[in-house]
């Protein structure tokens, strides 16, 4: 029992009161081209959120896009504008901790736009967290976990580099499983490139792929089975997200395990890839489930469906590397580990203090609401508008 119990003023609701919120557009370059089957990009760009409650407290909230409307069809100049037209609106005024009744009043404001709203929830939860000091994860159920295994995706498409990168983050003891990012050239090219990573890998570390939706049924019907006899875990979104059926045909002949990545956005998509056997684990990401609620529902699907949880990324910051880490801390089993490198693809972080890889794991970071404090003279620096 603590000495003295925690003292909640009368007027918290009062001091709760959502008085502003800004967005910034920033674009932090990478330390080398981050190639996918439909883009690469030299630079990642954010929308930060910076919201504040009548009490003076302020939670930071980041949403993280990949070369433009390209990956998903929201950008940052679309979730800058979304924000600051149409989900600002609606908020201000309303008590910061009804995170449920936010949701909704954000989802009658806008349609999807699931990055944005999930940036503005994060921000949601920092500065109730912040207020009340205590760390996200503890308004959402409590930790049951302090750090999650963490790979690092190879995605220059060279292998010799792609063979030293790997060495040096093995040799740190950063990361032991890699994801390859293939679906940029022709799988014949892609599967020599694994073949050579494979061999040189062999025994030290593990693989998994992400084809980003480059091929389709006969190609992967194809060459899954090659990709099983080189060792490949997990095969990530082989086929266009529009294809469960096609998925299902795949998986019900695969050895190697399918995760679903841009298939599952909402609830509702995780409810449909279950009912149609379409894959084994999900890729969970609060920008395309659109926050921490709503990731923790399309978790309770999969897991009611029996189906793997992953930790997935869009190469966020620190600031929203700790915004997933907070829910992936209170799930009950993220079997699959998580992928939130890219505090340590970019070439300078956004906070004073990032978030800690060690021992092949990320850590939660101890601070209350998000866990981290914003860098202002990064922000600055970085900032486009
Ligand atoms: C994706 O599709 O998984 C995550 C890591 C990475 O390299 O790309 C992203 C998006
Ligand atoms: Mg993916």
């Amino acid at each position: 029992m603590p000495d003295s119990p925690p003292v909640i003023p009368a007027d918290l609701h009062r001091d709760l009161a959502i008085v502003s919120i800004r967005t910034t557009i920033v674009d932090v370059p990478t330390v080398r081209r981050h190639e996918l089957s439909s883009l690469s990009v030299t630079a990642q760009s954010y929308v930060i959120v910076e919201l504040r409650l009548a009490n003076g407290v302020e939670g930071i909230g980041e949403a993280a896009t990949l070369g433009g409307p390209r990956w998903s069809e929201e950008s940052v100049e679309s979730i800058k504008a979304t924000i600051d037209a149409y989900l600002v609106p609606t908020l201000i005024g309303t008590p910061a901790d009804r995170f449920q009744a936010a949701r909704i009043r954000m989802d009658q404001a806008a349609k999807r736009n699931n990055a944005a709203k999930a940036a503005i929830e994060s921000a949601l939860f920092d500065a109730v967290g912040k207020t009340l000091g205590v760390p996200a994860v503890q308004l959402l159920g409590g930790a049951v976990c302090e750090s999650i295994p963490v790979l690092w995706t190879l995605a220059s498409g060279d292998p010799a580099q792609e063979i030293e990168e790997a060495e040096k983050k093995l040799s740190a003891r950063l990361h032991d499983t890699f994801k390859v990012k293939i679906g940029a050239r022709s799988p014949e090219a892609d599967v020599m490139r694994l073949r050579r990573l494979a061999d040189a890998l062999a025994g030290r570390a593990s693989l998994i792929v992400d084809a980003n939706q480059a091929w389709d049924e006969t190609t992967a019907m194809r060459w899954l089975p090659v990709l099983a006899e080189l060792g490949v875990r997990l095969v990530e979104q082989p086929l266009p997200a529009w294809s469960l059926a096609g998925m299902a045909r795949l998986r019900a002949r695969s050895t190697v395990p399918l995760m679903a990545d841009e298939c599952v956005f909402s609830a509702h998509e995780m409810l449909d890839v279950a009912r149609a056997g379409a894959a084994d684990v999900v890729s969970l990401k609060l920008v395309k489930h659109g926050g921490l609620l709503a990731t923790r529902d399309v978790a309770a699907v999969a897991e009611a469906a029996g189906i793997g949880l992953y930790g997935g990324c869009l190469l966020e910051s620190s600031i929203g590397a700790a915004a997933h880490l907070q829910v992936f801390a209170g799930l009950r089993e993220l079997a699959w580990g998580c992928e939130h490198f890219g505090p340590q693809i970019l070439v300078d972080d956004l906070v004073e203090e990032p978030l800690r890889f060690t021992d092949f794991r990320i850590h939660l970071p101890a601070g209350p609401g998000l866990g981290v404090t914003l860098d202002r003279g990064k922000l600055r620096y970085y900032a486009r508008n």
